[in-house]
């Protein structure tokens, strides 16, 4: 566990040393890989290997940069991964019909619908993402899924990347989530609204924050675990912590910087130079819940290939 946390190198924000310790996305990921390469490697034959495919309309560079980030990781583990691009005038019509046939297609484990869609006409994300097989919906966001995360169901669904993640990164730490006061700063339904309901089953007490919550430094006060998934960069800052607390940042928000080549550089959500001066463990962005959501993915394709090969043991033993 040491190499996973480590103690954030004296910043000189405000002239004080940092006291929080860093939980590495990148080294946990990393671990994740490995050990999913070992399962893979155990149900790998020269006709089965878990297969994913990944969706994607249009062609935003951020979903391109995330999408790689996925191919990379499930060679790795030895994963069959595909990437299906529709052009940005794709139809409603023609994405759901695609959806239709990959659900069709048995030797697929894991389909997911890469977001935001990049598409000239409006299309129902609601739509598209129901319409994923909820068998194959490793990304956790259909309504079947979602629904039995929100009653408790944990082991009997897929759970949405990005929040497992965060919760692989807070078991890091040794910090136990029972009876600790957790906050959620965001409620969609990638980020938030799961990150809630898989902290609450963990056995947490939950405030779920969102724009309309008043004085959110007050709520954010009072966690003992706090994840935000809000889209605006450095928004928690420092002073509002607890002290101690364990702060996990989703947010990947790009911000002008002329020191860069590219005139711009990625921050989270939180300020990390104040709020590393005050809590206990602090995931850093980039390398933080990023990684962990490419690394979850991968998990949940190994599992849905697994669920398919029992089955399949079943149906020969009946
Ligand atoms: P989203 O759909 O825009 O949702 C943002 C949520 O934050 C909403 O619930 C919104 O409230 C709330 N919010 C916005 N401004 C707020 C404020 N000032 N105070 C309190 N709450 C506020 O975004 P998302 O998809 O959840 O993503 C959130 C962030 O995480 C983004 O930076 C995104 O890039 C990042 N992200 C990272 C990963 C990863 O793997 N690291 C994965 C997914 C997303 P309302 O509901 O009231 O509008
Ligand atoms: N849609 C996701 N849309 C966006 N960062 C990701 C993501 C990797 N259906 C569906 O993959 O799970 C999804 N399912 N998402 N996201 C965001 C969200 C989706 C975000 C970051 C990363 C996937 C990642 O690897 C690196 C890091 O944080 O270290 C690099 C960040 C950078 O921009 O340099």
């Amino acid at each position: 566990m040491l190499s996973l946390l480590r103690h954030v190198t004296p910043s000189c924000y405000g002239g004080r040393r940092s006291i929080a310790t860093l939980i590495s996305g990148n080294a946990t990921s990393k671990l994740v890989r490995e050990r999913l390469k070992k399962e893979v490697d155990k149900m790998k034959t020269s006709e089965f290997r878990p297969s994913l495919v990944v969706l994607q309309v249009g062609s935003r560079e951020d979903s391109n940069l995330y999408i790689s980030s996925k191919m990379k990781a499930a060679a790795e583990v030895g994963i069959d991964a595909s990437h299906v691009r529709l052009p940005n005038t794709s139809t409603q019509d023609e994405v759901l019909r695609t959806i239709m046939s990959i659900n069709e297609d048995a030797s697929v484990h894991g389909l997911i619908v890469q977001l935001p869609l990049d598409s000239v006409h409006t299309i129902d994300m609601e739509l598209i993402t129901n319409a994923v097989s909820p068998l194959k919906d490793v990304d956790g966001l259909s309504c079947i899924n979602a629904g039995k995360l929100s009653r408790g169901d944990l082991n009997n669904c897929f759970i949405p990347c990005t929040p497992n993640g965060c919760m692989e990164l807070i078991r890091q730490t040794g910090v136990s989530v029972a009876g600790k006061h957790a906050v959620v700063v965001g409620r969609s339904k990638i980020v938030g609204a799961p990150m809630h309901d898989l902290l609450l089953w963990h056995h947490a007490t939950v405030t779920t924050c969102h724009s309309k919550t008043p004085n959110l430094p007050e709520q954010v006060g009072r966690a003992d675990i706090l994840v935000v998934g809000a889209g605006r960069a450095e928004m928690v800052h420092g002073d509002w912590l607890k002290e101690g607390a364990v702060v996990i940042d989703c947010g990947i928000n790009h911000v002008a910087d002329e020191t860069k080549a590219s005139g711009k550089r990625v921050v989270g959500d939180v300020h990390y130079g104040s709020a590393s001066q005050r809590a206990g463990y602090i995931t850093p962005v980039p390398g933080g819940v990023g990684p962990m959501t490419v690394a979850m993915l991968m998990q949940n394709t190994v599992l849905s290939a697994q669920h398919f090969l029992a089955n399949l043991d079943d149906k020969d033993s009946q």
